[in-house]
Formats: structure tokens, sequence, C-alpha cells
């Protein structure tokens, strides 16, 4: 009974972990890697680099720029993405301006200098699954990891009682 006890314990822990892990694993990701933030010779170079990668809760992109002047504009809809709309929260990029992304959503993303929008330096980002979260979600998920967390402090229990 005491092998099996701490084999299961131990299973538990294990898998916890694993799932912790998983959930904390952030990324960064510098845009357009080594180019950096700049005007690119293919016009559609930033909206290939964003697409293929996986952005998550909590992973980060950062702006770089070593030459010229840029901004890292996101504006808030396609329609001003596509016209290169140059409103929006404006940040001048130099050596790495850094966004965290802390929900779901699809973002878009400009530089706000003379024609660089129009030439490709633009690029839409989908974070999770691109929805962004009503208002009730995160209560739901939160109860949910709760419910979780109690399911499994209740089976530790249940196995010590034993
Ligand atoms: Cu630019």
């Amino acid at each position: 009974m005491a092998g099996r006890l701490s084999f299961t314990v131990g299973f538990l822990i294990v898998a916890s972990v694993g799932l912790l892990h998983g959930a904390c694993a952030a990324s960064t990701y510098t845009v357009g890697d080594d180019l950096g933030w700049t005007v690119p010779k293919n016009s559609s170079y930033y909206e290939e680099w964003a697409s293929q990668k996986t952005f998550q809760i909590g992973d980060s992109i950062v702006f770089n720029s070593t030459t010229g002047d840029h901004t890292a504009t996101e504006v808030d809809t396609r329609e001003e993405y596509d016209n290169c709309t140059k409103m929006g929260i404006i940040v001048k990029v130099g050596a790495g301006v850094q966004k965290t992304f802390d929900r779901n959503a699809t973002l878009y993303y400009l530089c706000s200098e003379g024609t660089h929008c129009e030439q490709g330096q633009k690029m839409i980002v989908k974070v999770g699954d691109g929805i962004a979260p009503s208002f009730a979600a995160p209560s739901l998920a939160a109860a949910a990891a709760a419910a979780a967390s109690a399911l499994f402090f209740s089976t530790l229990a249940i196995y010590f009682l034993n």
C-alpha cells in the first residue's frame, strides 16, 4: 500500500510540474529576426514572419531598429491596418521596444514613418486563437483553474487518508 501511495503521489507531482512548466514557458521573439524592424525588401516579409509564429499569452515581441527612424504603432482595426492609417499608440523604436501579450487578440502593427507601412513595414499578430475574450471569460477560466486545483488537492488528501 505504501509503495502504491508514493507512486501515485509521485506521478501527480510530476504531472502537475509538467503542466505548470507548459503554462509558464513564455517566449520572446525579435520581430523580423536578424533583419529587425525596418523597411523590408519583400513587402510581405513581416506578415509572413508573424504568420509562421504561434504566439501565446505571456509571450513577448521585441521591435528592434538599428538604422533609420521607425515606430511600432498599434492600430485598432484591420481597415486602419490595410490603409496604413497612422493613428494609434506610437512608440519610437530604437534598440528594443517590447510588447508582452496579456490576452488573446489580433493585433495590427505598422511603422508610421513616411511610406514605410506602404512598403511592407507592417504585420498582423494573432495571440492564441486571435479572439479577444469577453469580460466573462477570464472569471470562467479562473473558476475552472480553482476547480482543477481543488480536485487535485482533494485527490491527494484522499490518498493520504487511506
Ligand atoms: Cu519605419
